[in-house]
């Protein structure tokens, strides 16, 4: 039976990815970390691990319920995790909306079987990988944003020693009449 390995995320719009990356070549040197590709900049809201297309087709469908609201995201934080070697992009305060999707998605894939982190769920957009010592933070003098009408299930390939993640299918949220 063949597994694929996958996660439900918010993609950036266009031109944030590029914006983001240029930011970063400014704020951080080489030695900081392996900067993540601007194609692959997104933000997690369930990791679901190997999953057999069965169970990923009961999970789309369960996305397909989801009702909630469009909301914006505003990227105004950042942070450093040693130990997992994560410099990281987030909000210093999370929308409800964000959080509620995230929970309902982790609440579901957690029922179909998709072990889920029980550590507290910390939106957030990693930047640089192998960040394993000290790193000077930018001074918090940046701020983008934008909407999120949309989330969408993602596919994580690994070829050629690179990471690549494909959009598979997306579901929109809900403007306000
Ligand atoms: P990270 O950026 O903090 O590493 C695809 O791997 C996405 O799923 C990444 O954004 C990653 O978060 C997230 N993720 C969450 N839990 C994970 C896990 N156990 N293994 C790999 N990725 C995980």
């Amino acid at each position: 039976m063949s597994a694929r390995r996958l996660f439900f995320a918010i993609g950036l719009p266009e031109p944030l990815p590029e914006q983001l990356v240029r930011w970063r070549a400014q704020q951080f040197p080489e030695e900081a970390g392996r900067p993540v590709a601007a194609a692959n900049l997104h933000l997690t809201l369930a990791f679901l691990g190997e999953v057999s297309d069965e169970k990923a087709q009961g999970l789309q469908r369960l996305a397909g319920r989801i009702q909630q609201r469009a909301f914006t995201l505003d990227l105004d934080d950042a942070g450093h995790w040693p130990r997992p070697g994560v410099v990281w992009l987030g909000c210093r305060q999370a929308p409800r909306g964000l959080l509620q999707l995230a929970e309902m998605l982790r609440a579901q894939a957690a029922r179909s079987g998709c072990h889920q982190s029980p550590q507290p769920f910390h939106p957030h957009i990693t930047l640089l990988r192998n960040a394993t010592r000290p790193v000077a933070l930018p001074p918090r003098n940046f701020h983008w944003q934008f909407r999120v009408d949309h989330f969408s299930l993602y596919q994580s390939l690994f070829s050629q020693g690179r990471t690549r993640y494909r959009c598979l299918q997306s579901w929109p949220l809900q403007e306000m009449p």
